[in-house]
């Protein structure tokens, strides 16, 4: 999987790696793991997010210093990664920084439909998460260069990618992968799940309740829709950042078959994340609407207001839910 990848990095000395924008636990784990598998392996390298790291994942920073791409720094790269994404975009100024100095890329990924953007592209769509694929380079390698703190990092990505190894992502490899990982990493799992998973701040849980209070189920409770509003972070002295993992409460409700959470935070319209956990395709649902992703998530905005918002994605749902009960494929 990783030869090549090996193989041409040997021309280069001075690596940039770059994680997506809003980052997790995935890109920040397989960020933090690979930069100290760089520098064990003797390069030079530096670690990139436009963006702050989240509270629950600020720890991984001691394993690795991940700073704001800054021009001298950038400039002085020989070559670049990117990690747990395959569209230049979502790396944000990194697409700024290629455009007005460019370097050879390579990319590390398990997102579909990749674009055709890059120099070397290691895309494994079924792999469970980036983290995962990180840990197959240190083992195709060397697997005696993974550390601790490594290992912590990769751990974390694959949990926070597969619901603690719940997703059906999750292959017997997968599992082989974690626990090489909590081997070689002498820890426990509680070490990483405690750091990641219960690390909630009482307005964050406060925000939650206001969203929970406001669950509706519609199609013959098949359907589940949350909403959060300008109102409600105000209240709670919160921002957007922490409605984090919220669609899934919704999703765990008995029955569900699709949840959403409509977000209503300015006048640029209603975000929405769409969730499934059946045969429902919420991308087709979030592609009628005009946005996209995976089957089993996806993303969208919609112009408003929030209650027109809701008639329109129920309305679609509804469609695809009773289509695919016509064919009893549910
Ligand atoms: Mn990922």
């Amino acid at each position: 999987m990783f030869k090549e990848l090996i193989k041409k990095l040997k021309n280069y000395h001075r690596v940039g790696v770059f994680s997506h924008v809003r980052p997790d636990g995935d890109c920040i784990g397989s960020q933090v793991a690979l930069c100290r598998w760089l520098e064990k392996n003797g390069f030079e390298v530096s670690a990139f997010n436009d963006d702050d790291i989240p509270e629950n994942l600020s720890w991984l920073k001691q394993y690795y210093t991940i700073e704001k791409p800054d021009a001298s720094k950038v400039e002085d790269c020989d070559l670049f990664i990117v990690v747990d994404g395959n569209a230049p975009h979502r790396f944000g100024s990194y697409e700024e920084w290629q455009e007005k100095n460019r370097r050879p890329v390579f990319m590390i990924d398990h997102h579909p439909e990749p674009e055709d953007a890059f120099d070397l592209s290691v895309s494994v769509e079924d792999a469970s998460s980036t983290c995962e694929l990180i840990y197959n380079l240190y083992a195709e390698h060397n697997p005696e260069q993974i550390d601790s703190d490594s290992a912590k990092a990769m751990y974390t990505g694959i949990i926070t990618d597969t619901g603690s190894l719940q997703y059906d992502s999750v292959k017997p490899e997968t599992m082989e992968a974690a626990a090489d990982l909590l081997r070689r990493g002498q820890f426990k799992p509680n070490e990483v799940a405690e750091q990641v998973f219960s690390n909630q701040t009482l307005p964050q849980l406060k925000l939650l309740s206001l969203a929970m209070s406001t669950i509706q189920l519609f199609e013959n409770n098949q359907i589940a829709v949350m909403t959060v509003t300008k109102e409600m972070l105000d209240k709670t002295g919160t921002t957007n950042a922490d409605t984090g993992g919220f669609v899934s409460y919704p999703l765990s409700i008995t029955g569900i078959k699709a949840a959403v959470l409509l977000k209503d935070l300015d006048d640029k319209g209603i975000k929405m994340s769409l969730r499934s956990k059946s045969k429902v395709d919420v991308n087709v649902w979030a592609r009628e609407l005009g946005g996209g992703g995976h089957r089993k998530a996806a993303g969208a905005w919609h112009k408003g207001p929030l209650n027109r918002a809701i008639e329109d994605t129920v309305k679609i749902g509804s469609k695809q839910i009773s289509e695919l009960e016509d064919v009893s494929t549910i």
